[in-house]
């Protein structure tokens, strides 16, 4: 499942395991013949579940018995599995009571990998509220850094922007896109989507190379994102090139690690189908 949301509304005739318990589940999700632990198959069976909006907020996971049955495995894998989404804060137990999905109060998004698009486009697509939150945009002078992955000659100027990327008003990433002036020659012209801004300009990001780390946020940072310090996420450093191949964007960002889930599609490789064929 690709494009996700937790807050996804059910579509018509999806069940809900809410309302009809175990027989929501599919009984051959897992398999015997994958290199994977079944409790990590199962793990992942229900983390899909919960991501594709098909466990609502707060709907109770079926007993440890029934699932175990349903799935033909031990008690003992299930609660593995649980264990796993619990420790994620997917789900939550509540002593005597039983466990239930736990969304949380921030969206979570999956972002493909494979296609360009921008944070507001994301968002949109997902039925969400995009937003910025401006921390500073400036022209100077490009760094050594930046002059490198754009392009330019030593001295010339860019657009600097730096914000904070809201989701219905929840802090997901931070971002500082970098843009020479020559495309971008005043930063304040940008109003809402970035990427909107520079194709009105004739300016159309076309193909992207991201570079994806994973990294500790440091205090300021969580602060500004509103986790504690030292939480997990993503620092992602994008270049995005014009059709003809100029660089027109150079942005690094951290995207919460709790809210972004990135996917990647793979494709058998050409000499590999051929065998197969
Ligand atoms: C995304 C891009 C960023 C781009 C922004 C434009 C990643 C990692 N980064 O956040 O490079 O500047 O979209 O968004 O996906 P906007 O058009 O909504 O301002």
């Amino acid at each position: 499942m690709v494009s996700s949301w937790y807050y996804e509304p059910k579509e018509e005739g999806v069940m809900s395991i809410h309302q009809s318990g175990v027989e929501a589940l599919d009984r051959d999700a897992l398999s015997n013949d994958l290199p994977l632990p079944l409790y990590l198959q199962l793990a992942r069976y229900l983390r899909g579940q919960i991501v594709s909006g098909r466990f609502g907020h707060r709907d109770a996971l079926p007993g440890e018995r029934e699932m175990a049955e349903r799935f033909s495995v031990s008690r003992v894998t299930v609660r593995k599995a649980i264990k796993e989404l619990l420790d994620e804060g997917l789900l939550q137990q509540r002593q005597g009571v039983g466990t239930f999905v736990n969304r949380g109060t921030s969206p979570y998004v999956e972002q493909r990998l494979s296609t360009l698009t921008s944070f507001s486009e994301d968002m949109t697509s997902r039925g969400l509220t995009a937003g910025s939150l401006w921390l500073n945009r400036t022209v100077t002078a490009a760094s050594p850094e930046e002059a490198l992955a754009l392009g330019l000659s030593p001295g010339a100027t860019v657009s600097r922007m730096q914000r904070l990327r809201t989701a219905n008003g929840n802090a997901m990433a931070l971002e500082m896109a970098v843009i020479p002036t020559r495309f971008l020659a005043d930063p304040l012209e940008v109003q809402g989507s970035l990427y909107d801004t520079l194709r009105r300009k004739g300016f159309t990001p076309h193909r992207a190379l991201q570079r994806l780390s994973a990294i500790q946020l440091p205090a300021e940072q969580a602060e500004q994102l509103g986790v504690p310090e030292g939480s997990a996420a993503l620092y992602i450093e994008r270049r995005t090139l014009l059709e003809d191949g100029t660089p027109l964007e150079f942005v690094r960002s951290q995207y919460r690690g709790d809210a972004y889930d990135f996917i990647v599609e793979l494709n058998l490789a050409a000499p590999a189908r051929e065998v197969n064929r």
